[in-house]
């Protein structure tokens, strides 16, 4: 693996858009030091890196930052162009298509299932689950169109789209395992659930991929952050 000098990527093992730019480097080949963030007290090195947001992941190139995880996804595609597979088509329209997915992915779907862990009653839990699998229906059909025929939404290998997705997948199984939510059931995106299979046995989704145990935990600290949080604002 080639190791870039002056590459740092601020990040949360368990967060999909942190995932997604560590699988686009381990695609293209490129070492980075990795620097783990406690988001619950922000460090000064992510708070000068994205101020506006605050946010994960960042990647820090030569002193540089770049924020929101599609933007660097993208950055990273551009700026090692030559280095490893690409991760955007190449045809333009390919290439809007596959955007257009990627911001309704984050914008429709991820709302949607973060909203089953959130929500108050089973009611509103139902209207999540319906909504997520709503865009799970819309992403089948994108599926069908981008790969062609073929194993991935990128086609014959992995790209954009693949990671944008990818990058959720392990939180669908900590829906699964905590709530009893199946996000992408057989029988009604047969696609997508052979594509589940075939993305978690890439070595980028092995090597980059925590384990859904990481993921349950981290959603059990959360949730006692934030009770704690509620009864703080109560008492103060
Ligand atoms: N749209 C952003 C979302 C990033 C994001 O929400 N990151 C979360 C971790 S999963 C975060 O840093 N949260 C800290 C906070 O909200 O204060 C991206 O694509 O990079």
């Amino acid at each position: 693996m080639a190791c870039e000098g002056g590459l740092k990527l601020l990040g949360l093992t368990v967060s999909p858009f942190v995932v997604r730019v560590r699988m686009a480097l381990h695609l293209k080949g490129i070492g980075y030091e990795y620097i783990e963030q406690d988001l619950f007290v922000k460090g000064e090195l992510l708070l000068v890196s994205n101020p506006v947001h605050k946010k994960v992941p960042v990647l820090i190139h030569d002193g540089k930052p770049i924020c929101e995880s599609l933007a660097v996804v993208q950055y990273v595609d551009e700026v090692w162009a030559d280095t490893g597979p690409s991760i955007l088509p190449a045809d333009p329209y390919e290439r809007a298509d596959a955007r257009f997915w990627a911001a309704y992915a984050d914008s429709k779907l991820l709302p949607a299932w973060v909203g089953i862990m959130w929500v108050a009653t089973e009611e509103e839990r139902a209207e999540k689950v319906q909504d997520t699998l709503t865009a799970i229906g819309h992403l089948e059909e994108a599926f069908r169109k981008c790969s062609n025929g073929k194993p991935f939404f990128g086609g014959d290998s992995v790209g954009y789209l693949d990671l944008v997705l990818g990058s959720q997948l392990l939180w669908f199984e900590a829906l699964q395992k905590m709530f009893g939510v199946v996000v992408i059931e057989e029988s009604m995106a047969p696609h997508l659930a052979a594509w589940v299979k075939r993305f978690g046995e890439t070595d980028t989704a092995k090597e980059v991929v925590p384990d859904v145990d990481t993921a349950v935990e981290y959603l059990k600290k959360l949730q006692s952050h934030r009770a704690g949080a509620t009864v703080a604002q109560l008492l103060s």
